[in-house]
């Protein structure tokens, strides 16, 4: 018994310490805007939110490719955070889709809830994700929902960036 305790004990500690906290930031200002901690679990990637300031309703919530939330310039405009790149895509699948299919960004996340007070409190569950395999990208909140889909627009329909941070 003591030694099926101990064995518990040692696996709690084990994912606990692979527990890592985002800083997130305003994407236009450079504001700090709360944290992300991501945190692996027996079924994927747990996301918690601690974020305050934002719209109420759904927001596209994704891994984007580089380790950057500066701004960028695309087309002659300024792109906030447009520096840290598209969706997470290594098996370069050119899909935007659920969080839980094969063929689809593996950056794509379940949609970001923010309640009346404009509060993010609500975990989601990336399944296919690990703390590993997202280290050295970036954490992105858009203005917009998500639909799954590049269709009818590209991404979901996310928009603007409104808030980024580094996964380090
Ligand atoms: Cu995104």
């Amino acid at each position: 018994m003591k030694a099926v305790l101990t064995g518990l004990m040692m696996a709690t500690a084990a994912l606990s310490a692979s527990a890592t906290t985002i800083d997130m930031m305003d994407a236009r200002t450079g504001e700090p805007a709360g944290t992300v901690v991501i945190e692996n679990s027996s079924y994927g990637l747990v996301f918690t939110p601690s974020l305050t300031g934002l719209q109420p309703g759904g927001h596209g919530f994704h891994v984007h490719e580089n380790p950057s939330c500066e701004s960028a310039v695309k087309n002659g405009d300024t792109v906030p955070a447009g520096a840290a790149g598209s969706h997470y895509d290594p098996q370069q699948t050119d899909n935007h889709g659920y969080p839980w299919s094969d063929d689809a960004h593996l950056g794509d996340l379940p949609l970001l809830y923010v309640n009346e007070e404009g509060d993010a409190r609500h975990s989601v569950l990336a399944p296919r994700l690990t703390v590993e395999k997202v280290t050295g990208r970036a954490l992105m909140v858009h203005e917009e929902g998500d639909n799954y889909s590049d269709e009818p627009a590209k991404l979901g329909g996310g928009g603007p960036r409104v808030l980024c941070g580094i996964i380090r």
